[in-house]
């Protein structure tokens, strides 16, 4: 058994344990209450799953394993000349809790290395669709038609017991995570660059390689740019729609290719993932129509009024759970700040900053007018070269894969239930407020 996979069974043992014993004891404690409003509203609030892999104040922000985004960067190794952490750090602490060492992150690529391969079938999946179908769509295919390597539910099949799934688990989780940047960075290249794919480099770390075949820019500030990328992205606790829907399909004993596809598909909708290509949609539409990339206040101010009073969201802004600035906004604006000089897109954003906010606040219904990760994240990549938006969502689902594939190796381990809450129709409701 590899050092990765013995120290996570070691701990979802004695946490299982623990956890039966605390049940036992206090399984009737009320832990919270439902409003009206909550029933209604998405459910905002409620309490109802267990997410050990990070969890989302909403005026501190995120905070992985109890450590927030700079306390990542301080304390996760990174690359030799490079001062952001890398993702595989960030992997280890979500699976086990603990901070790896240089040599435990050395090891884990390696083995993602040892992993990456991607079926040839799902090269030709994706090769039968047009090539102008978006990129999710594409990767999507992808991740589904890998699922014919699926060891979980080829065990299943053949009588595995329930304590053993989180052996296959982790073993697919592994696999997956370890072939998405080869499956996305074949997709940018298909739809972009006329399928001149780039062979990957093994002397790289995975989002480095990543970075490497993508193929998008020398500068070795952009492989810099992926590893932080793919460390703030990767989680956001349980209830965000990606994760809760990743969980939920796995809790089904659907396998981690089906489980996360399916959180793909929510990772796609514009009120969540999508808006990384919608925000940087509006800010090139506002360019074009203004005839100038150097908007003034006044012309950014009168935009965001028009979008607004078309019905439509800014993109970018507002949260469900965040209540301040989003801490992966400014990391990612300290990040511009430190490498990039007066970019016009960049600029924008940082205009954004100041200019959306009071407006939201002036609407009186939003309740978070603050900028989200997707206000930022589309300016830099444009910065270095990747401009093709539609592609953006694809580089948020790779590293949420490590946060959701992590989270989905806990729930089998604990021996999460299959996940079922309860609906009510009006009409309960009607006879509920007229008791
Ligand atoms: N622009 C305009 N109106 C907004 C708004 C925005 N950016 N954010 C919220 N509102 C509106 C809502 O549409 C809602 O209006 P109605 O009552 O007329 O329906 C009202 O304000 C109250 O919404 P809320 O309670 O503040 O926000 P929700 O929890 O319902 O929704 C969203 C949170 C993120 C979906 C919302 O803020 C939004 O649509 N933002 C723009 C899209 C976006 O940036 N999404 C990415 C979020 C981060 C993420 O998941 N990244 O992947």
């Amino acid at each position: 058994m590899d050092r990765l996979k013995e120290a996570f069974y070691i701990k979802s043992l004695e946490l299982k344990n623990e956890m039966r014993q605390v049940l036992k004891e206090h399984g009737s404690r009320k832990m919270d209450e439902v409003s009206l409003q909550q029933i209604f509203g998405g459910m905002r609030g409620v309490k109802s799953m267990i997410w050990e892999t990070s969890a989302l104040d909403p005026v501190e922000g995120i905070r992985f394993r109890g450590l927030s985004i700079p306390e990542l960067k301080d304390k996760l190794p990174s690359r030799e000349g490079d001062t952001e952490p890398l993702p595989e750090g960030l992997f280890w602490l979500m699976l086990i809790g603990e901070l790896p060492t240089e040599e435990d992150v050395n090891w884990l690529s390696d083995d993602w290395e040892r992993r990456r391969n991607v079926p040839e079938h799902t090269l030709r999946v994706i090769d039968s669709l047009p090539i102008d179908t978006h990129p999710m769509t594409q990767f999507i295919t992808g991740i589904s038609s890998m699922q014919t390597n699926g060891i979980f539910t080829k065990r299943y099949a053949e009588g595995m017991s329930k304590s053993d799934y989180w052996d296959p688990m982790y073993e697919d989780a592994m696999n997956l995570i370890a072939s998405l940047p080869t499956l996305a960075a074949y997709i940018y290249r298909r739809s972009y660059f006329k399928g001149e794919h780039i062979a990957p480099d093994d002397t790289l770390d995975w989002a480095g390689n990543f970075a490497h075949m993508l193929g998008v820019s020398d500068n070795p500030k952009f492989m810099s740019l992926m590893r932080m990328y793919m460390t703030i992205h990767a989680d956001h606790e349980g209830g965000n729609a990606s994760a809760h829907t990743t969980h939920l399909v796995g809790s089904t004993l659907s396998d981690p290719y089906f489980s996360f596809a399916a959180g793909m598909t929510s990772l796609a909708g514009p009120l969540h993932g999508l808006a990384n290509q919608e925000v940087i949609k509006w800010i090139f539409n506002m360019v074009e129509e203004l005839g100038t990339n150097e908007p003034t206040d006044d012309q950014i101010r009168k935009f965001v009024h028009e979008t607004l009073g078309k019905g439509q969201v800014i993109p970018g802004f507002g949260h469900a759970v965040l209540r301040r600035p989003d801490p992966r906004f400014i990391a990612l604006k300290r990040f511009a700040e430190e490498n990039i000089e007066n970019d016009p897109t960049v600029n924008i954003v940082w205009k954004m900053f100041e200019i959306v906010p009071p407006i939201l606040q002036g609407l009186g219904k939003v309740k978070n007018p603050w900028p989200n990760v997707d206000a930022h994240s589309g300016s830099i990549l444009v910065h270095y070269g990747l401009d093709q938006y539609q592609y953006y969502t694809v580089l948020f689902g790779v590293s949420r894969a490590l946060g959701v594939l992590a989270s989905l190796c806990w729930s089998r381990a604990l021996g999460m239930p299959l996940e079922r809450p309860k609906s009510v129709t009006y009409d309960w409701i009607k006879t509920q407020l007229a008791k």
